[in-house]
This record gives structure tokens, C-alpha cells and sequence, in this order.
């Protein structure tokens, strides 16, 4: 690294910055939900708008002096709008969970009844699971996957949602390969008189560059990260296209639920907001969902089996239970020969969520490192040859080997 203050300020958080800088040039990175920013993100987030407070909204602040960072988040705001052809927006969330808190304080009351996959299917913890905020101030139904498919029944869903009659439906997931099925959600959501939230953290990347369907017109609220397939800082953002409820959102922002904005970060998400505006962001997001499919072919060329049999997006989602490895020991083998990937739970799955019968594995931040079709189907055998070459050092010697030879071919920040 080439910045000396904090070298000469902080030598031991120095050595940690720049041994993980380190730790992402040499491994392969699938873990879904990460990415590589660009060093104009990163130039933003680092920049003195950190020192800003600006509560409030821009033109409408309890501060002086917010003329400039007024405009870097009208800036955030207009480029989100049109990324996602929607009229509203609040890009103040600090994160996912906390756009998930602000879209439910905005349309629904403590105790109501909400319907959200369950968690151990692939949905996400602030959809209701029971040690989260959501599980503990709502009424929460889930709807799971379908055994034999392993994709989210939608008669299934239809059938819940009569029953309980939610005020709330969620469609969104962290660990669901397939397409998601707005239209059909939001059919229900109206017929049951529920408003539809689209928690759209993984894929709204994907859904900007147009390779996966979107939630609008479908969803009354789409929430999101900003770091995962969009590749921005980290952070989250709300979008509707409803005027009333724009307005509760921003008040279940400020002050429902948070202080003071980030105004750095909101710079890194403007610029990362106009780059996926441009041509080359939406080839990258058409290449993540080419390469997941080559390294599920990958994988199931190994021996592998993938839940639902393959992937939509820019996950896969091994089934190892055939494999006799569990999913923590998976992680720890590709761990130990430069793959990052984490353990998770497959749909039904015997074993508690700590140890789990599978992992997930994801390409957006790898394709960023400009891996292709080959590279990726080359990935997903490689893992297979090392879970099955398990107690074979040559084996694992082999699968190390091959894939320093893939990240050589790939620097990662080659400037800083
Ligand atoms: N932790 C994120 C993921 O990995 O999917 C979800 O919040």
C-alpha cells in the first residue's frame, strides 16, 4: 500500500490492511455475497465527507453546512432512480438488515403477521427468524421449498398467504439459485391485501444489467444491500415507486431508526450507482450468471450434486451429503488450498446450521478479477477434485497449484 499516515500513525492496523489485502489477492473468492470495489469506490469511502453530518434529507437537514454533501446524495438518489427505472429512494440505509428494519417500521405495526422464506431454505435472518428483530416484533409465517424441486412453490406460497393473510409478504433470498418469481408474488400479495417487499441484496446487480427479472413493477418496496452483485460499498438503499410510502421509508430511516448518515459511503454508492449505469457493468453482470453456470457444470462434472440442479444466478448451492464431508469441513479443505467459499445449510437439512450439509459458492467477485466461462468451470472441478480428493496430498497439491495458476492469471488491484 502506498499511503504512509497510517503506516506512520497505526503500524499494527497498517500490517492488518495490508495482510488482507494480501488474503484476497491470493485466493479464490466465492463467498456470493462479496465483491471487489473499484478504487474509485474505495477513493470515495476514504474521503473527508466522512467527517459530515447531515441528518436529515438533502435541502431539509438539522445541519449547516450540507450544500455539498446535499449533493453528492441527490446525486446517489437520481442515478439509483434510474438504474432501477423507479420514481423514490432512500440511500441512507446503513445496511441490508438495516433497510429491512426501516421497510417494515414503514409498512407495518409491531405484532402484525408477515410471510417470509424461511431461513433455513435460503431466506435471510431479518425475514423472520425468531433470534432477529423481525422474528421477535412479528408475527412471523415462513413458506419453504418444495421437496422434490427445491424451488420455492409458489401454489405453496398462494396457499400460506390465504391462510394467514399477511400484511406483509417478503420475497428475497441469500442462498436460492433460481430466478424469484415477482410477478406471481406481487398476484398474491394484492389478492391477500398485503404489501409485497422484494429484499433484492443479492441479485440487484443482476436486476439493473437486466439478466434477472425485476421486482418492479411487482414490489410496493425493494430493499438491498449496495456491496454484494452491485459492487459498491457497503451499505443499503430502499426503492418504491409509491409516493405515500417514500415517505414513510424516509421517516423510518431518520429518526425511526437511524442518526446521522454516512455521507462517505453514500459518495461510494453514487459512484458505484453511475458505474453500473455504464455498458461495461451490465456485460460483467451477464458474465457472473455464465460463469456460475460453468462452475456448476464444473462441479457436477466432479461428482457434485447442485440443490434444484443448477443455478439462475450467481450462485450454486452444493448438496454434499452424498460426499461424506460436511459443509464446515468443506469450507476449512478450500480454505486451506486458496478457495474461500462458506458452509450453508441445503433445503431439509439434517445437520445444525454450524456444521451444515453444503456450501454455497458464488462468482460475482471473481468474474470482477475478469475470470471467464473456462476459468469458472475449471473452479467448480477443482473444488470437486478436492473434496473427493480429500485424503490425497497429491491431489490437494495439484487442486493448490492450479489455483495460484488461476489467480496469477488475474491480479487483483494490480495499483494499490
Ligand atoms: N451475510 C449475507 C450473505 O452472505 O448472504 C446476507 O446478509
Amino acid at each position: 500500500m502506498e499511503t504512509t499516515a497510517l503506516l506512520n500513525t497505526d503500524p499494527a492496523i497498517y500490517q492488518l490492511v495490508s495482510g488482507e489485502l494480501e488474503r484476497q489477492r491470493n485466493c479464490i473468492e466465492l463467498i456470493a455475497s462479496e465483491n471487489f470495489i473499484s478504487p474509485a469506490v474505495m477513493e470515495a469511502m476514504g474521503s473527508v465527507l466522512s467527517n459530515k453530518y447531515a441528518e436529515g434529507l438533502p435541502g431539509k437537514r438539522y445541519y449547516g453546512g450540507c450544500h455539498v454533501v446535499d449533493q453528492v446524495e441527490t446525486l446517489a438518489i437520481e442515478r439509483i432512480c434510474e438504474l432501477f427505472n423507479c420514481k423514490y429512494a432512500n440511500v441512507q440505509a446503513h445496511s441490508g438488515v438495516n433497510a429491512n428494519i426501516a421497510a417494515y417500521l414503514a409498512c407495518i405495526k409491531p405484532g402484525d403477521t408477515v410471510l417470509g422464506m424461511s431461513l433455513a431454505h435460503g431466506g435471510h435472518l431479518s425475514h423472520g427468524s425468531p433470534v432477529n428483530f423481525s422474528g421477535i416484533l412479528y408475527n412471523m409465517i415462513s413458506y419453504g421449498l418444495d421437496p422434490e424441486t427445491e424451488t420455492i412453490n409458489m401454489d405453496e406460497v398462494e396457499r400460506i398467504a390465504k391462510e394467514t393473510r399477511p400484511k406483509m409478504i417478503i420475497v428475497g433470498a441469500s442462498a436460492y439459485p433460481r430466478f424469484l418469481d415477482f410477478e406471481r408474488f406481487g398476484r398474491i400479495a394484492r389478492e391477500v391485501g398485503a404489501y409485497l417487499m422484494a429484499d433484492i441484496a443479492h441479485i440487484s446487480g443482476l436486476i439493473a444489467a437486466g439478466v434477472h427479472p425485476s421486482a418492479f413493477p411487482y414490489a410496493d418496496i425493494c430493499t438491498s444491500t449496495t456491496h454484494k452483485t452491485l459492487r459498491g460499498p457497503r451499505g443499503g438503499f430502499l426503492l418504491t415507486n409509491d409516493e405515500t410510502l417514500a415517505a414513510k421509508i424516509n421517516k423510518a430511516i431518520f429518526p425511526g431508526t437511524q442518526g446521522g448518515p454516512l455521507m462517505h459511503v453514500i459518495a461510494a454508492k453514487a459512484v458505484a450507482f453511475a458505474e453500473a449505469l455504464t455498458p461495461e457493468y451490465r456485460v460483467y453482470a451477464a458474465q457472473i450468471v455464465k460463469n456460475a453456470k460453468a462452475m456448476g457444470q464444473g462441479l457436477v462434472e466432479g461428482g457434485l450434486r447442485l440443490v434444484s440442479g443448477g443455478t439462475d444466478n450467481h450462485l450454486c448451492l452444493v448438496d454434499l451429503s452424498s460426499a461424506g464431508i460436511t459443509g464446515k469441513e468443506a469450507e476449512e479443505l478450500l480454505e486451506s488450498l486458496g478457495i474461500t467459499a462458506n458452509k450453508n445449510a441445503i433445503p431439509f437439512d439434517k445437520l445444525p446450521p454450524a456444521v451444515t450439509s453444503g456450501i454455497r459458492v458464488g462468482t460475482p467477485a471473481m468474474t470482477t478479477r475478469g475470470f471467464d466461462e473456462k476459468d469458472s468451470l475449471l473452479v467448480g472441478q477443482l473444488i470437486a477434485r478436492a473434496i473427493y480428493g480429500r485424503d490425497d496430498e497429491a491431489a490437494k497439491q495439484e487442486v493448490a497449484t492450479a489455483v495460484q495458476e488461476l489467480i496469477a492469471a488475474h491480479p487483483l488491484y494490480p495499483e494499490l
